[in-house]
């Protein structure tokens, strides 16, 4: 064992005063034990063992049901550093703000001591962190999203470096909860929430927050991204990579199920939410998911519209803030089966129909990613793969169009630092909200976001042949509120159109924003779609798109003169393209 690690753990437990400590080895009889603790304190239901085996239910706190972005600091010597996009605070008042939290918070409770991998086993790629914390479903949790334990240690002795994130439950008070990122130093403090991405901290904290601002320094890329692998009628797989914001389609787009199967199209899935990526010597951008399990949306998968996922999360799952059937087994609105009666909601009440939501609107299920029927046989090489596009999508119901390509690698990235997204229910806050959310990073970006730009734009220049950049839409509604899209498995139908302009086959028309697809690039046999609407999907809405054009140049002054230039100059292109 290592003295650093050691070091750290030994001054945290000092602070923390748990009443035992307990060092994870990632066995299955460790999580079994963890199951067997959180069932006999009712942390944890058990779920129909004949219909879901190794399946349970964990309800949160009601007040601690998202991530807390309010709460969520980036703690950088200098604020310009942070960037307007963050909450910033300086790590030593950070840290003195939080420390009397952390005072005796573990009291009476075990501290879990949690060597994790984030990677593949044996990539050059691969981090190593370690998380303390005293929830044992967090520790249940990080054995699914990652690899626990002697690989993480075994791969420590060759890195020497680690990432430590504190983590104690604290009173789960909105009023005490800090989710504090020290980048310079590379240290997470996070107190007061077990959820999610605010208490599992290999994830957001470290794999993104903290590893994007690494990137920055060493030359990589971290990013909030899918990725998938597309194959083609010759068996050909094109590994592409893609941002969308949070519960905005990434898990349904990874193990989408096409609809053009039987024309030899099919998805392969190696990652759901977070890509990183390596230029290779060969100038390629490579890319592995750090993760190795899913942190997923329940409501909305379905057994129509995300069959692969229904199938991922039958075992071995943990649903958390779901509704439970009579029959105590786990539902949620969109499942596509009826709840019969009896459902309990998501807080543990009697539910009937016509009420609030069953199932929280952000409930989720933590699932083992090679569970997965469509894995990749590639998805834990340790040199991960080679990306041929890009693609960033959010969800807007006006003026953005079903699927355009970028004109260069600069326009790419002015694209997605310009992109526009509805709020959704992954975050506390008003759901269905535009805002800027560039690259779908914008709660998770660990630095100032006019660097991050400059640092995609510095990638592109240093890639031998840069993916190609696309923007897609699945979020279009008609006027009384319909999707004008059907999505999900349909989709396959605009990765077509990506890989044949990939493979310079794809018809194209140049348009203001970008090449988009000729009215017949875009497969539609078979499409149900209602008369009209694939034209409006691709239709040019010139005012929607001016307008647009002054929402990003409110959002690009925050940033001064840090803002790369390219990004002006993409950016007074466009209302040129747009006007003339
Ligand atoms: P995070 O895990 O929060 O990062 O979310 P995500 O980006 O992985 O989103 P996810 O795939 O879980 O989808 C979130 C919600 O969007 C679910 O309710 C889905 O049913 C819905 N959704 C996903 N894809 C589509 C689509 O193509 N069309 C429509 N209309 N809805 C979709
Ligand atoms: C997201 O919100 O983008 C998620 C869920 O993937 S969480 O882990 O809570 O961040
Ligand atoms: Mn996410």
């Amino acid at each position: 064992m290592s003295s650093d690690i050691e070091r750290w753990v030994d001054e945290s437990a000092r602070v923390t005063t748990p009443d035992r400590m307990y060092w994870c080895d990632g066995s299955q009889r460790e999580y079994d034990a963890l199951i067997a603790s959180m069932l006999a304190d009712k942390t944890l239901i058990e779920l129909n063992q004949s219909t879901h085996p190794h399946c349970y239910l964990h309800r949160s706190d009601p007040n601690d049901v998202a991530r807390t972005e309010q709460l969520t600091f980036v703690c950088t010597q200098r604020k310009e550093d942070a960037g307007p996009n963050n909450n910033w605070i300086s790590p030593a008042e950070g840290k003195e703000k939080v420390r009397p939290l952390f005072a005796g918070s573990m009291k009476g409770r075990t501290m879990y001591v949690i060597p994790y991998l984030m990677g593949p086993v044996g990539s050059p790629y691969s981090k190593v962190g370690v998380e303390i914390t005293d929830s044992p479903y967090v520790a249940a949790n990080m054995h699914i999203m990652s690899r626990v334990g002697t690989v993480a240690l075994e791969h420590y002795k060759a890195s020497k470096e680690f990432i430590p994130g504190l983590h104690s439950l604290g009173d789960i008070s909105p009023n005490r909860r800090f989710i504090m990122h020290f980048p310079e130093e590379r240290l997470i403090w996070s107190i007061g929430s077990g959820y999610g991405g605010n208490a599992l901290l290999g994830k957001k904290c470290f794999a993104l927050r903290i590893a994007s601002f690494m990137a920055r320094q060493q030359g990589w890329m971290a990013e909030h991204m899918l990725i998938i692998g597309l194959q083609d009628p010759s068996g050909k797989v094109t590994y592409m990579a893609a941002a969308f914001p949070s519960a905005s389609g990434k898990t349904n787009l990874a193990m989408l199920v096409s609809t053009l199967a039987d024309q030899g199209y099919k998805v392969w899935t190696i990652g759901d939410d977070i890509a990183w990526m390596f230029i290779d010597r060969e100038g390629r951008l490579r890319a592995i998911n750090p993760e190795a399990g899913f942190f997923g949306v329940a409501p909305g998968t379905g057994f129509s519209t995300n069959p692969i996922a229904m199938e991922t999360i039958r075992k071995n799952t943990i649903y958390t803030n779901v509704a439970l059937t009579a029959n105590h087994e786990p539902w949620w609105e969109g499942i596509g089966t009826e709840p019969g009666s009896g459902l309990i909601d998501w807080q543990g009440r009697t539910w009937g129909p016509g009420g609030a939501k069953a199932a929280h609107p952000n409930s989720r299920f933590t699932a083992p990613a090679r569970q997965c029927p469509t894995i990749s046989p590639s998805w834990e090489d340790p040199h991960g793969v080679v990306i041929s596009a890009i693609i960033f999508g959010s969800r807007r119901s006006v003026t953005v169009p079903l699927v355009y390509q970028a004109f260069s690698w600069q326009h790419g990235v002015f694209m997605g630092s310009s992109m526009g997204a509805e709020t959704t229910a992954a975050a506390t806050g008003a759901v269905g909200v535009v805002r800027r959310d560039p690259m779908a990073m914008l709660p998770f970006c660990g630095y100032n976001m006019a660097d991050y730009f400059a640092h995609w734009l510095e990638m592109g220049k240093r890639m031998k042949d840069p993916p190609k950049i696309f923007r897609v839409n699945w979020f279009r509604k008609d006027a009384s509120g319909k999707f004008l899209w059907p999505g999900y498995g349909e989709n396959i139908r605009v990765l077509k159109w990506i890989l044949d302009r990939v493979e310079g086959r794809g018809k194209a028309v140049e348009t203001p924003l970008g090449y988009m697809p000729t009215a017949d690039a875009i497969e539609t046999d078979g499409l149900k779609i209602p008369a009209g609407a694939m034209e409006t999907l691709t239709a040019l809405d010139g005012h929607g798109w001016l307008n647009g054009t002054v929402e990003m140049e409110k959002f690009y002054r925050q940033f001064g003169d840090r803002l790369p230039k390219e990004i002006w100059e993409e950016h007074a292109a466009l209302r040129k393209r747009l006007v003339e």
